[in-house]
């Protein structure tokens, strides 16, 4: 690799790092679209809640007189980051300004921000930043830099605005670039700038990515600066710091570079009063250790109230997921991708921290006998213990499968860690 890649390829392992260690995160989707939550003039909205505009082509004179009404009286920024942090995330990724264009921060370049156009009058992300510092949570910005259904000169809305009228670059260079300045120096240290869907050109994408650069180096650019790159089956990082999938899309293998999975803990990801579709606790845990085992970050939804809560069935999940990861932490955080091919149909998964690989068993087999398939000849396997009691396993080996004998019945029906010492 030529200096100039080695010094780029150092950068980014050093902005990576913490991501890295992190693993798993909390995803916040908050704004006027959590007021309507899922239902406008009487009827259900299908959809995601944060689409509402859209989906009820509610005209933005119209929609934007939300505002008036939407007064968070119960939002506390320290609650919000005692349930990530106790559900083990450790980052927060908030919607600053969603694709209905209004900001949840205060910004010069439009009064169509919380505390100019609300009742609320404060600025929630400048409270959820000082709470993240002083919790070590690290903090992003979801932003829309392409669809704007409020801005005259944003994307997306046809039903106000002529699209041949539209000057997009204008947009992105009056109006994205000095909003991603403020979000980049008025809320400290921010770790991540959430772009979402997908700048137009390669052009403007390497120039919204060289502006965060050029304002805060050490930020991290997700994927979706970029529309998602696949050559020959194989996922390729664009301008981003990393790929981003579909939402709630897990990949049937590892992807050997930094990934994320962005999910929901329902089917919403802005409040929707009528959406309790939630999953379960232990799936969400299958969830996160099948994307840390693949090499990736498990980037969890809430979608808080117009009244500033986290939904308590959301908090409820969170707290049986923080009291699993409390125990098990150290088979997720700073891990990577399984050195050995598993498969979605087995019933165990694999991640690895230096010469440990965490067994995590999803499926117990009941007959005293678990088979781990796959170890190359020359992978030596020297010791086998329970994460959660350090107890020892006794285990036999063939050349490419190691037999572990085990108990009647698993430690956790989630899902047992085993550790596995290699030479
Ligand atoms: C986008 C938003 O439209 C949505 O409201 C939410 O914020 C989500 C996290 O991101 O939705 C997308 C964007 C990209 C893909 C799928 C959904 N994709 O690339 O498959």
């Amino acid at each position: 690799m030529d200096n100039l890649n080695e010094e780029f390829e150092e950068e980014h392992n050093q902005r990576m790092s913490w991501w890295r260690e992190a693993r798993f995160g909390m995803f916040i989707h908050w704004g006027l679209y959590s007021l309507p939550a899922g239902v406008w003039k009487g009827k259900n909205i299908p959809g995601i809640g944060e689409w509402i505009m859209y989906n009820a082509k509610i005209p933005a004179k119209e929609y934007e007189q939300l505002a008036k009404n939407f007064n968070p009286i119960k939002f506390n920024a320290r609650k919000w980051v005692k349930v990530a942090k106790d559900a083990g995330m450790k980052y927060i990724v908030i919607t600053a300004k969603h694709h209905d264009g209004f900001c949840m921060f205060d910004s010069e370049y439009t009064d169509y921000n919380i505390v100019k156009a609300t009742p609320f009058k404060k600025d929630p992300l400048k409270e959820l930043a000082e709470a993240c510092k002083e919790e070590g949570i690290r903090l992003g910005f979801y932003y829309s830099q392409t669809i704007d259904w409020h801005h005259p000169n944003g994307m997306g809305n046809e039903w106000d605005y002529d699209v041949r009228k539209k000057d997009f670059t204008e947009y992105i260079r009056e109006y994205v670039k000095p909003q991603l300045k403020e979000l980049l120096t008025n809320y400290g240290q921010v770790a991540v700038i959430w772009f979402d869907i997908f700048t137009p050109t390669p052009e403007l994408a390497r120039e919204l990515k060289e502006w965060v650069r050029s304002i805060s180096p050490s930020t991290i650019i997700s994927g979706r600066i970029n529309p998602p790159l696949i050559h020959h089956g194989l996922y390729i990082r664009g301008f981003g710091d990393y790929i981003e999938l579909g939402d709630n899309q897990i990949p049937e293998t590892k992807i050997e570079d930094d990934w994320e999975t962005p999910a929901t803990l329902n089917d919403t990801w802005g409040y929707k009063s009528y959406d309790h579709n939630w999953k379960s606790p232990g799936r969400v845990i299958q969830l996160l250790v099948d994307i840390t085992s693949k090499g990736g970050n498990y980037l969890l939804n809430v979608g808080p109230t117009a009244e500033g809560e986290i939904p308590e069935p959301s908090k409820k999940i969170l707290e049986e997921v923080g009291r699993w990861m409390k125990v098990n932490g150290e088979s997720i955080y700073g891990t990577q991708a399984s050195p050995i091919n598993v498969t979605q149909d087995m019933p165990y998964r694999i991640t690895k921290k230096d010469r440990k690989l965490y067994l995590h068993v999803f499926g117990w087999p009941h007959y005293g006998e678990l088979n781990v398939l796959g170890l190359k000849e020359d992978q030596k396997v020297t010791k086998a213990y329970f994460l959660v009691d350090k107890k020892e396993l006794n285990f036999k080996r063939t050349d490419s499968s190691l037999i572990l004998s085990i108990p009647e019945k698993p430690l956790d029906p989630i899902d047992t860690v085993i550790v596995l010492e290699t030479a």
